[in-house]
Order: C-alpha cells, then sequence, then structure tokens
C-alpha cells in the first residue's frame, strides 16, 4: 500500500468526533524494550518486540459499560453459570455452584504460599455482587468491571466490535512511552510522596495502610494517567490479554533484523500449570498486578509483571480493556516487504506516520 493511500484512509478514522474511538487513546507503534530482568523469572528476559500503532481504551471497561452490554445482549458470565462438574474432578460438591474468587483480609500474618488464605469460593460472587450476596456495585459504576473470566472479557470486546490486546500490545501501551522503566511513570514509586497507582500499602494480606486512600478498587482515572494517556494501566484490577501465558520470553533476537514484529502466542500447550490445581485448564497472560499487590508479597505494580491465570478464573481483582487495531494504522499484509527482516521494521519505522 502506498504511503498516499494509507493516508487517505486513515484521515476520517482520525477526524475529531468519530463515536469508535470515543475514551480510546492512540499508542503509536515502535519498537521496545519488553520484560525486565530485575525481578520475577516470568519477565526474563529482557528482548526486543516490533509494535504497530492502535487504539486502547483509555481506563479498563467499568461495572457501567459492562452492564450496557449485559442489557443489550442478556449475557450471562462464566462465575455466573453452573459448572460442570467434569471439569473440576475431585471438586467438593457444594462448591460446583455458581460464585467467584472474593479477597478476604485477614486479621493477622498467614503464610504467604497458601493463596486459600485470603481468597474465598464465594457462591453467588459475581460482577453484579462482588463480595457475594448481599453485596451491590453502589457508588461502583466507574469502578473497573471484576468477577470476569477469560470468555467474558472476549465477549464484551466483541460485542464492543473491539479486540483484547496482545501482551506485547499492552506492555508497550502501559509503559507509555518510557524505554526500560520499572513503572507506568518512572523509576521511583512514588515520587515526592505521591501515589501514581492503587497498590497495597502495608503488609499484606492483613494490613493495608491505604496510603492511596483505596483499599479495594477505586473508580478509573482516580490516578494520573501514563505517558500514552491511560489510567490504571497498573494497579487497580490485572487485566486479560489475549496471549497463552509461557513461564519467560523469548530470547532477543540474534539479529536486528528478525525483532518479533506483532507477536501473539496463540498455542496454549505451555501455558499449563503442571502439578498445579487446574493443571488441565490454559492460561492467559494478565498483566499490570492490582490493589492486592504488596511489597512483601506481589511487585506486580509494573508494566513488565505478568501472571498466567486459567482462563475460567474470575475474581475481584481481574478485569480487563479493549484496543482497536487497524484503520489509521498502516497494517502490514503478510508477505509485504515490512513483515519480514527490513531494515525499516528493526528500527520500528513504520507505525509512528499515522
Ligand atoms: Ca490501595
Ligand atoms: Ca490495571
Ligand atoms: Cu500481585
Amino acid at each position: 500500500m502506498s504511503r498516499a493511500t494509507r493516508l487517505a484512509r486513515a484521515e476520517p478514522e482520525t477526524a475529531p468526533g468519530r463515536s469508535v474511538h470515543k475514551n480510546m487513546v492512540r499508542v503509536p507503534g515502535g519498537t521496545f524494550l519488553m520484560g525486565s530482568d530485575d525481578f520475577y523469572p516470568e519477565e526474563r528476559p529482557v528482548h526486543r518486540v516490533s509494535i504497530d500503532g492502535f487504539w486502547m481504551d483509555e481506563h479498563p471497561v467499568t461495572n457501567a459499560q459492562f452492564r450496557r452490554f449485559v442489557m443489550a445482549t442478556g449475557y450471562v458470565t462464566v462465575a455466573e453459570r453452573p459448572l460442570d462438574p467434569v471439569n473440576y474432578p475431585g471438586a467438593d460438591p457444594s462448591l460446583l455452584v455458581p460464585g467467584s474468587l472474593v479477597f478476604r483480609k485477614t486479621s493477622g500474618p498467614v503464610n504467604l504460599r497458601d493463596f486459600r488464605n485470603w481468597w474465598t469460593y464465594t457462591p453467588g460472587a459475581s460482577w453484579r455482587r462482588p463480595e457475594g450476596p448481599g453485596s451491590n456495585l453502589g457508588g461502583r459504576e466507574r469502578h473497573p468491571v471484576v468477577h470476569v473470566a477469560y470468555e467474558d472479557a472476549e465477549a464484551y470486546a466483541r460485542w464492543a466490535g473491539k479486540d483484547l490486546p496482545t501482551e506485547s500490545e499492552w506492555e508497550f501501551a502501559a509503559r507509555g512511552g518510557l524505554e526500560g522503566a520499572t513503572y507506568a511513570w518512572g523509576d521511583e514509586f512514588a515520587p515526592k510522596g505521591k501515589m501514581l497507582a492503587n497498590t497495597w500499602q502495608g503488609q499484606f494480606p492483613w494490613q493495608n495502610l491505604k496510603t492511596d486512600r483505596y483499599e479495594g478498587t477505586s473508580p478509573v482515572k482516580a490516578f494520573p494517567p501514563n505517558g500514552y494517556g491511560l489510567y490504571d494501566a497498573t494497579g487497580n484490577v490485572w487485566e486479560w490479554t489475549s496471549d497463552y501465558f509461557s513461564t519467560r520470553h523469548p530470547d532477543e533476537a540474534t539479529k536486528p533484523c528478525c525483532v518479533p514484529r506483532n507477536p501473539r502466542v496463540d498455542s496454549p500447550e505451555r501455558s499449563y500449570a503442571v502439578g498445579q490445581p487446574g493443571a488441565h485448564i490454559p492460561r492467559k497472560v494478565i498483566k499490570g498486578g492490582s490493589h492486592l499487590c504488596a511489597p512483601n508479597y506481589c511487585l506486580r505494580y509494573r508494566p513488565a509483571a505478568r501472571q498466567g491465570e486459567t482462563i475460567d478464573t474470575s475474581t475481584s481483582h481481574i478485569g480487563f480493556r479493549c484496543i482497536t487495531r487497524g484503520p489509521g494504522f498502516p497494517q502490514i499484509e503478510p508477505g509485504s516487504r515490512l513483515s519480514s527482516c527490513s531494515p525499516a521494521s528493526s528500527l520500528g519505522l513504520e507505525g509512528h506516520d499515522a
């Protein structure tokens, strides 16, 4: 496609007032350093990845937005459906009822190796009733929706005419244009004492000091955006991505020409948590940490942070946001010069022009 054609195509999309990009920000393409060598093994090694530009929801999908989807479609989330015992061999039958994992603060220090100390499978918990029966969304319309499993996020995205981001798209966006920074805003956690994300301060899981003012989820946009105008990328809620998990990143490309471009992990084979409960259920990558991430337990309120989550899992700290690829950004056709080893792709030059 010629440059002129690209620009002609791009113009209507970037014209003001296009509702398709309402509440979305434009994330330019480029080449970046993905991962981190300084924290957990699953974030290693740092390696270069090239990404085409896209639009991204400026904040995680809220309860109000998710409600509009459910009202329009009658959609029933995974947490609200009956469970098939075939998928949960050996499970306590009394727990095979619709429900979700709810965090419960403990009264004192507990063994941090056993997450059952603070996660409780709660019958009746769902996005509408985040703490289970008797709870509701009052006052939380602008909080991120939680208790959504992977297919719920995917169903919402399809309805909205959007997609879920791949892990590398998500991480590129969360970094906000900063190269290799620890946090979405730089290398210092709380510059001049200012809290820049909803995390956990104090001793997890029993002492929540709320230096950032929020015990659980927070309304979206309560903290400043990153360099691309994205709110709550790190902290608040973990966010589903479309990639299957693997326990480490690929190595840095040995030749600069072969930096992966828009990589996807679409095979579940390496994602299973062998030897652990739920080992037969594939895992997708969740990104960015949540309001439960604390220095003494889980330093994952960072763009590089990642975890594998079984696709049927829903909890009170996992949500998602969507992206839109396509018109407005040059998409590289398979077999075209730029899709393989060209100098332009290695420098990340395309994607900046739209
Ligand atoms: Ca907090
Ligand atoms: Ca987040
Ligand atoms: Cu965490």
